[in-house]
């Protein structure tokens, strides 16, 4: 049977509940209505912001949300036959728990329902719309964190303002309807792993909105609060494995369950003038400035995680819980978080530790199948947040950045797109076919290939590939993974 409103009032899945083993909303999906439009209903935002908000919805009925996704149909697919509910499948070494979420009343697909999605997110009753849409999806130069003007959907949007693909273009058309309907704005809150997630949101969508060339409008942008977030749970992609050990569990069948960690984290910026559910009742930490847990984050757990997954990969590794069992990777990514990572950041020595103990050991977590290939997909988006920010911090106090620079010579070899049996690498990242030109043209010269590699200044900016330590650092890590592997690099460095 498939999971749905009417299996989950079964008396099977009730004997489930009274057990423990299974938990389910404690409200009435009918009982709901929305307050939150969420744009990108991928895994993350399900096993994270949808969970905060299912355990506040009892008490705050007005909250639900709706999501929509921009790219794929494929998750209303799965959850339109099971009512949108799913499970959020909770994992370490000593089980697993079910947690059956209602908290997304509706999956709408914008490219089949564009008109329906921003009139929806034009309408009194939402007031937040919050997004998960990855990083490629702000449309903006990684390096500088602006507007990406010649990006073909941001062209295509400017020139389309009522029809728009990106998310910067519906946000912004769903804005136009709300000033044209003297509505005040809703409040925009990101929870994409950006640094300063929420400017870089808000400077984004204001200058999208300027290209537009509509004074009123443009001032009614400027009132929008974007505030920013940190956001962490660990949400490996979800296989069909994954959907028989869920079947086992809840007896039901579920098309698109979530699998995740028992850790989740959230800390957002509180500024939401048209008002938002009490997430600080539910675990989120509301606070003024959100930068510092940012940084903290973004470095310390993405940065191993990308430094993980390039070295994981080319070492053979195809998950994290087995990279970080490899003594090498463990005490390279101990040493790049306690040596490198840690004096750039402003909070107390003694609460960073803590923190990367505990991020080793979310790492280790056995019942978690976190792809290296996953982690190491759009790595042209994620390098400058996640380490080459930290580099650049090193470089200006006259550190080493010995490992962090180890992290980014092993995407250099990682984009070549060949592994190291020679067998093809399926490289995802949105400048992928310029990467694989750039590293055939080199060749497996490691001086040829990192230059050839640093000229792409949406990643690199202008200055580090002029950095002359920066330059030789990373050429020479590149050069003993070209000669003699990632495992022996490792042991040489760690
Ligand atoms: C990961 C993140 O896929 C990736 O790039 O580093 O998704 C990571 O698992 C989350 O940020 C954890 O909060």
């Amino acid at each position: 049977m498939r999971l749905s409103a009417a299996a989950i009032r079964s008396a099977s899945v009730q004997d489930l509940v009274s057990t423990g083993s299974v938990t389910l909303p404690d409200y009435s999906s009918d009982a709901v209505t929305p307050g939150i439009v969420h744009l990108g209903i991928g895994a993350f935002h399900r096993a994270h912001m949808a969970a905060y908000v299912d355990s506040l919805l009892g008490a705050n009925p007005d909250w639900a949300i709706i999501g929509a996704s921009l790219r794929r149909p494929d998750t209303r697919d799965a959850l339109a036959p099971q009512d949108f509910l799913y499970t959020l499948a909770i994992r370490d070494a000593s089980g697993t728990k079910a947690r059956i979420i209602g908290a997304i009343r509706d999956v709408i697909d914008a490219n089949a329902d564009r008109s329906s999605l921003i009139e929806l997110m034009a309408s009194p009753a939402i007031r937040i719309v919050s997004l998960t849409v990855t990083e490629k999806g702000y449309c903006y130069a990684p390096a500088t964190g602006e507007l990406d003007e010649a990006h073909p959907d941001i062209v295509h949007d400017l020139a389309h303002p009522d029809a728009p693909i990106s998310a910067p273009g519906i946000i912004a058309a769903a804005l136009r309807l709300r000033h044209a309907r003297g509505l005040i704005p809703f409040t925009v809150m990101s929870c994409d792993n950006l640094p300063s997630n929420g400017k870089t949101a808000g400077r984004i969508v204001k200058r999208f909105a300027e290209l537009l060339s509509d004074t009123n409008y443009t001032k009614y942008v400027q009132s929008v609060q974007f505030p920013s977030t940190m956001i962490d749970r660990i949400v490996p992609a979800t296989t069909d494995a994954d959907r028989e050990i869920v079947k086992d569990i809840i007896g039901l069948d579920d098309a698109w369950p979530i699998m995740t960690e028992p850790f989740t984290q959230w800390v957002i910026e509180d500024r939401f003038p048209a008002g938002r559910p009490p997430f600080e009742l539910v675990g989120a930490t509301m606070v003024e400035d959100v930068e510092p847990f940012e940084l903290m984050k973004l470095r310390m757990l993405n940065g191993s995680h990308s430094t993980m997954s390039y070295l994981g990969y080319l070492s053979g590794h195809q998950y994290v819980s087995e990279a970080i069992a490899d003594p090498g990777i463990y005490q390279l990514i101990h040493g790049l978080m306690t040596e490198e990572v840690i004096p750039t950041l402003p909070m107390p020595r003694p609460d960073l530790e803590a923190y990367r103990d505990q991020l080793l050991a979310r790492f280790a977590n056995p019942a978690l199948k976190h792809r290296t290939w996953q982690i190491a997909m759009d790595g042209t988006q994620k390098l400058p947040q996640r380490l080459l920010g930290t580099i650049r911090d090193r470089m200006e106090s006259g550190k080493s950045f010995n490992r962090l620079a180890l992290g980014v010579a092993a995407w250099m070899r990682y984009v070549t797109g060949i592994d190291e049996q020679g067998k093809p690498i399926d490289v995802k990242d949105p400048l992928s076919a310029r990467l694989r030109q750039l590293a055939d043209t080199a060749g497996p010269d490691a001086d040829q290939l990192a230059t050839s590699l640093l000229t792409v200044t949406e990643v690199f900016g202008p200055d580090l590939p002029t950095s002359q330590i920066f330059r030789e650092t990373v050429t020479n890590h590149l050069k003993s993974l070209l000669e003699v592997g990632a495992a022996e690099t490792i042991r040489r460095i760690a």
